[in-house]
């Protein structure tokens, strides 16, 4: 079967320490748990940073600080900077971390109610960003929420406006407002992306009480699989989680008990066409 990939979402821009103390934060908290995760099977790191205050920021200089101490600490992990920031963050500033050369960075394929909030990506800023991807050279992984945008990033991939291959696109399931997890969602999606886009690799991130049920899929499926506090806390239902390396701990043990090979670094590179 093919190897897994986990990726793991660290801190995310929603998460607070009031709901999960354990969430890293600071740039030497971050390091820490990318060192945990990578011992325990993760080999991409979706990051978002935090200020002074733990707020979320798109500052490049806290960017710069978190990559160039992982890449010190943790050099064979995959760093996959957030272009996605909090809701209402300037696509400009957004945008601005692309110019830290990451190994990858998310592409937001379309607007959706993000909980309370409307989290904005319209087809002029995705063009935009998606032609700066270009420039750069930077690989991007593509964040669906709904099917319908993964036809609105397949006519990009056709226009040549995206052009990375094997692109890689995951479904974000179960942000309120978005579309669920539930496995018949799961399965149309991983179809309609092979119809739409057929050399497309895919992972899922469940939000939530998602998490686990789409990790299980998707390791039957073959698909990635995405963990970590930025969408889901807990390891049960009203059990706070220790760690992100707990959570990635028990999708590594799965994949073990299941028979599916953990990604080496190397064929996680691979894989994404890094
Ligand atoms: N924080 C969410 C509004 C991404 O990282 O690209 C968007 C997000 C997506 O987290
Ligand atoms: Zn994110």
């Amino acid at each position: 079967m093919e190897p897994l990939i986990i990726t793991t979402a660290l801190t995310g821009a929603e998460t607070t320490k009031e709901s999960q103390p354990n969430l890293p934060i600071t740039p030497d908290e971050q390091v820490e748990t990318a060192i945990e995760c990578f011992k325990a099977g993760s080999r991409v790191l979706h990051l978002h940073v935090r200020d002074d205050e733990g707020k979320p920021t798109q500052d490049l200089e806290r960017f710069e600080e978190v990559i160039t101490k992982l890449r010190q600490s943790v050099p064979e992990m995959i760093i996959q900077m957030s272009t996605g920031g909090a809701v209402g963050e300037p696509f400009e500033k957004r945008m601005a971390p692309l110019k830290l050369m990451p190994d990858m960075a998310t592409l937001n394929g379309g607007t959706l109610n993000f909980g309370d909030e409307v989290f904005m990506n319209s087809p002029a800023d995705i063009e935009k960003l998606a032609a700066y991807f270009q420039v750069v050279g930077v690989a991007p992984e593509i964040e669906v929420y709904e099917s319908g945008m993964i036809d609105y990033v397949a006519k990009l991939v056709k226009k040549g406006l995206i052009s990375h291959t094997p692109l890689h696109v995951q479904f974000v399931l179960g942000v309120p407002g978005g579309m669920s997890g539930k496995p018949k969602n799961m399965l149309y999606m991983a179809e309609h992306l092979q119809e739409e886009i057929p050399s497309a690799t895919w992972g899922v991130a469940g939000i939530g009480r998602w998490e686990l049920p789409c990790a299980v899929m998707a390791l039957t499926m073959g698909g990635h699989i995405r963990v970590g506090f930025e969408d889901n806390i807990f390891y049960h239902k009203g059990v706070l989680a220790k760690s992100n390396a707990q959570l990635v701990e028990r999708i590594t043990k799965m994949a073990n008990d299941f028979g599916r090979p953990i990604a080496t670094p190397e064929q996680t590179r691979e894989i994404l066409g890094l």
